[in-house]
């Protein structure tokens, strides 16, 4: 796959700061690395004619929603791309998650991770289910399903594992929770496009699969979502659902919502998927700069992308250790005042978010691993708007914040 257009790089001075010591830091009154911000989740973008083209038939054929052309083919391409047999692409990641927890009839309490981004529990709680926030593993930041395991009770229909920054939760031993206790599983796949699992494509794992092209996600249709899975009952569900139930003219036989995707994001999503491999290239050089700048730096270090595992590396994840001699909120800030906007995904936890936390006060006992992992974390810039210089360039001083040169 390739894109037509080279992939363009942040605007950037030709001469980039690489600091060397305390004073080259802007907290210290030197000027920032970057003239602009430098966000995590700049939106990447794939081959802009071809965008364009498909647009233009769009309006040739005044079709703009409604399961259109365009949005028939992205789905179709889709599971092509993720080897499995269906696709319902809707309005976003959330949306789809909420038609995804309805139609296998998830009631009650359903287990969560608390370490992810809030929409995983928002979507259940939105239609009267309560997440049950479970623990991760450290190593993985995944669920752990001995934890799993001890947060189900009488009212629990079901787990939602989340494949957080693209690296694969731990399937098989969730699904054998979930056959051990007659529970549906299903995936927050909205990191995990192009990731594998035992070396095939996730999308299949589970009674189904979620994903999010949100502007942000290294594969976008500007606002987006699917939900894929290999059944065929729940996929018709689904359909009718993100439709008003509609079957054809004025024949409304299910329950349903609008969750439907729009042609022009379809169109995005179309052009975007040309360029999936070039931008997972980009993403894979800049997270082993990263990993290679940073080692050796006391007290922080790069999470490892899942071995033996295919990764879209759209996420770099810099842990800053207990003895580490800038704290993770320190290091936010000395990276904040460079323009490298940094951010502290997940913190707090959804466990210590409104409404949960008045919900559940004492949710934090059963979550030691996810409060630690939550105050470690920063999240670094990368996309194709991140150069190798920039990211030598954060690597320096991150390096000097916390060793002092
Ligand atoms: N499950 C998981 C595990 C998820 O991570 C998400 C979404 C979902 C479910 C739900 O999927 P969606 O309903 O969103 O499809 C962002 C995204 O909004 C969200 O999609 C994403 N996860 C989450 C991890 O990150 P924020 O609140 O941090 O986004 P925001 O608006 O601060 O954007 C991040 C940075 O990106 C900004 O600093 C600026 C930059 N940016 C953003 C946009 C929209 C740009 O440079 N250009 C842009 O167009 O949540």
């Amino acid at each position: 796959m390739n894109t037509s257009q080279p992939i363009p790089e942040h605007a950037e001075s030709s001469s980039i700061k690489v600091a060397q010591r305390r004073a080259d830091l802007a907290v210290e009154g030197a000027p920032p690395a970057f003239d602009t911000a430098l966000h995590v989740g700049g939106p990447n973008v794939g081959d802009r004619d071809l965008f364009m083209r498909h647009v233009g038939e769009m309006f040739d054929r005044r079709w703009f929603s409604n399961n259109g052309p365009l949005v028939q083919e992205f789905e179709q391409r889709l599971c092509k791309e993720l080897g499995v047999r269906h696709c319902v692409a809707m309005c976003n990641g959330t949306i789809a998650l909420e038609i995804a927890i309805r139609a296998l009839g998830m009631e009650g309490e359903v287990i969560v991770p608390s370490y992810t981004f809030v929409a995983t529990a928002h979507a259940l709680h939105w239609q009267g289910i309560t997440p049950v926030f479970a623990d991760i593993d450290p190593h993985t930041h995944a669920l752990d399903p001995d934890a799993v395991r001890r947060m189900i009770t009488p009212r629990t229909s079901g787990i939602i594992g989340v494949h957080l920054w693209g690296r694969p939760a731990p399937a098989n031993e969730l699904q054998a929770v979930a056959d051990e206790h007659g529970l549906h599983l299903m995936f927050d796949a909205a990191h995990a496009f192009a990731c594998t699992y035992q070396g095939k494509k996730i999308g299949s794992l589970g009674r189904c699969e979620v994903f999010s092209f949100h502007a942000t996600k290294f594969f976008n249709t500007f606002e987006g979502g699917a939900v894929t899975t290999n059944d065929d009952e729940l996929a018709e569900a689904m359909r009718l659902m993100r439709n008003f139930g509609f079957a054809g003219y004025d024949n409304v036989v299910h329950p349903g919502t609008n969750g439907k995707m729009v042609e022009i994001c379809a169109a995005m999503g179309l052009a975007n998927l040309d360029a999936v491999h070039d931008i997972v290239n980009v993403n894979r050089r800049n997270h082993e700069l990263y990993t290679s700048h940073l080692r050796g730096v006391a007290g922080v270090s790069i999470l490892p992308m899942a071995e033996g595992e295919e990764s879209n590396y759209q996420y770099v994840v810099l842990q800053v250790g207990e003895d580490a001699t800038t704290t993770r909120d320190q290091l936010v800030e000395i990276l904040q005042a460079e323009n490298i906007l940094a951010r502290k995904y997940f913190w707090p936890g959804c466990h210590r978010m409104k409404p949960y936390r008045d919900l559940f006060p004492n949710a934090a006992l059963m979550l030691p691993e996810t409060t630690r992992i939550a105050e470690r974390v920063i999240v670094l810039p990368t996309g194709t708007h991140v150069s190798e210089k920039a990211v030598a360039s954060i690597c320096s001083i991150i390096r000097v914040a916390v060793n002092g040169h």
